[in-house]
């Protein structure tokens, strides 16, 4: 199977961005950090995903990590950048402390696009919390996956703790949090918290292949599923996705239409055209 004919869609300092066949590639490109993420990584992620978001040709979004490093060692990604940690989060050029992450987190979710991570290397603390963030995780053999914060004076008590729950089960995602112990790639697997494991030279390959199957498949479909998963754990902003999808739906109905259409040509609307279907 052939790799897509990945294009620069945009120039950034901390990421690199591509697009190709309705497929979109960021690529965390901090490699002297394990690509740790600071204000500015988040911030060109951001930008990244809502672009991707926006472009009605893309259904999926691999985020990775750039590698091999100088080493010859991976990283997905290894968490906040702690050089920039200051008083009150991660100081950016600006002189500002923030937590943006949780915005990207957000954003991941709540998109109505497929988002697959491609782990290779180091998955760890907030690098972990983004790959499991992500609709689903393919992970190299080399995949090497755990939370750190209270060996390091952090926590993710977000999605990172209780959407990992919601995943591995309460017992694991507390010995997870609590011992700061690494998995491999089988173990990551075994406990649900990847889809598939495959040699590492063939990671990016296995992500195209699934993005393609996706992107044979519906997207309207798709959207509802996604935002219908996230229902059940994301509370009323869950609920506000899956019924914004409803909105949309209905939208594009010729009852919605007509409804519409003598509000703006200030006529009665013909009601009894549409049936109360069982
Ligand atoms: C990833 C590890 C295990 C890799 O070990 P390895 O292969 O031995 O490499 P090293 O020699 O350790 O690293 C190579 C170079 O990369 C630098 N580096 C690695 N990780 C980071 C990092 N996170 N920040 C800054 N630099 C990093 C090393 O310093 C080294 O560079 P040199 O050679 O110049 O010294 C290993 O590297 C490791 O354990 N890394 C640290 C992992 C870590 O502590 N991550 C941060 C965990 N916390 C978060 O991610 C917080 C996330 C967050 O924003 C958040 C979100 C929601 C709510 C709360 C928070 C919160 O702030 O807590």
């Amino acid at each position: 199977m052939s790799l897509p004919n990945w294009k620069v869609v945009k120039t950034y300092k901390d990421i690199l961005y591509h697009k190709a066949d309705g497929i979109a590639k960021i690529t965390i490109n901090r490699p002297e950090k394990r690509n740790a993420f600071r204000p500015q990584t988040v911030f060109e992620m951001y930008d990244a995903f809502i672009d991707a978001r926006e472009d009605q040709t893309v259904g999926v979004v691999l985020l990775t990590g750039a590698g091999p490093h100088t080493d010859g060692k991976y990283a997905f990604c290894a968490g906040g950048d702690q050089s920039v940690r200051g008083h009150a989060g991660y100081v950016g050029e600006d002189g500002v402390p923030r937590l943006n992450v949780l915005d990207l987190q957000k954003l991941i979710r709540s998109m109505p696009k497929v988002v697959i991570a491609l782990v290779a290397g180091y998955a760890i603390g907030g690098g972990h919390v983004l790959h499991l963030v992500c609709d689903l995780s393919i992970a190299a053999d080399n995949g090497i996956f755990g939370q750190v914060g209270p060996k390091m004076g952090s926590f993710d008590g977000g999605f990172g703790s209780s959407y990992l729950a919601r995943i591995v089960g309460q017992k694991k995602a507390r010995e997870i949090w609590y011992l700061c112990r690494q998995y491999d790639a089988k173990q990551a697997l075994e406990m649900g918290l990847v889809n598939t494991v495959v040699p590492v030279a063939q990671l990016e390959e296995e992500g195209v292949k699934w993005a393609r199957e996706i992107m044979g498949h519906s997207p309207l479909a798709i959207r509802c599923l996604k935002s219908a998963f996230n229902a059940d754990v994301d509370g009323q902003s869950g609920i506000q996705e899956l019924a914004g999808n409803a909105t949309l739906l209905y939208y594009m109905t010729d009852e919605a239409k007509e409804f519409h259409g003598a509000q703006r040509e200030k006529r009665k609307p013909d009601a009894r055209k549409f049936p109360w279907l069982p």
